[in-house]
């Protein structure tokens, strides 16, 4: 009972928060305020917050891997402009001499009649025709003669042509040895009995036996 009594007396106290020197019922006037109780401990971490935005980018990192192929040619350009104009070179060595053909120069068939205008005996106009890579000019035809006969009037000058008498007075040979088969014979020719074994041509085209030691004008054939 007294026990009890005790426990039940604080209980009130501690109901009441009021101290009493007697057992009893007491009534009191209100208490000055306690001082502020310390600080409570830090409470809990608040959630994590909101993603932030990305960062600037990073600076270039250092070189990578191996270099990679060379690249195809590119297209060709466009040409350059003309250089200058280079300096004369030298002047060349001089040619062998050779026959000048002075312009003129008369197609007829397969061949072409040539002169140089120059008058010397048979066997140089032989030599020049031959050096030349031609041959003393012969016509084996009406159109061949015409056309020799024509340089001959223009240079007013006889011609020896390319055929000579052999052993008997009277029978002529082209100079490869063949028998004659065109002549073109003035009136009367051959009458040198033998003695006149190389062939003119006058300016009018026709034919006279004569000596070799004439100058006479160097038409060649080719
Ligand atoms: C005459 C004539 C020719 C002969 C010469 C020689 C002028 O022509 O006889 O047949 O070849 O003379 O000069
Ligand atoms: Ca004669």
């Amino acid at each position: 009972m007294l026990l009890r009594s005790l426990a039940l007396t604080l209980i009130l106290l501690l109901v009441s928060g009021m101290e009493c020197d007697v057992k009893e019922v007491c009534v009191g006037s209100a208490g000055i305020p306690g001082t502020p109780g310390s600080h409570g401990l830090p409470g809990r971490d608040g959630r994590d917050g909101v993603k932030g935005d990305p960062g600037l980018p990073g600076p270039m990192g250092p070189p990578g891997g191996m270099p990679g192929l060379p690249g195809r040619d590119g297209l060709i350009g466009a040409p350059g402009i003309p250089g200058e104009r280079g300096d004369k070179g030298e002047p060349g060595e001089r040619g062998p001499p050779v026959l000048s053909l002075q312009g003129s120069m008369l197609v007829v068939g397969e061949k072409v009649f040539s002169t140089n205008g120059q008058s010397v005996n048979f066997d140089a106009i032989r030599e020049s025709c031959a050096r030349a890579g031609g041959r003393i000019a012969v016509p084996k035809s009406p159109e061949e003669n015409e056309a020799i006969a024509s340089i001959v009037k223009k240079h007013n000058t006889y011609a020896y042509l390319g055929l000579a008498e052999g052993p008997t007075a009277g029978d002529f040979y082209y100079l490869d040895g063949a028998p004659v088969n065109y002549t073109n014979w003035y009136k009367g020719e051959p009458k040198g009995r033998g003695k006149e074994k190389c062939v003119e041509m006058y300016t009018d085209g026709q034919w006279n036996d004569r000596n070799c030691l004439q100058y006479r004008l160097a038409i060649c054939e080719f």
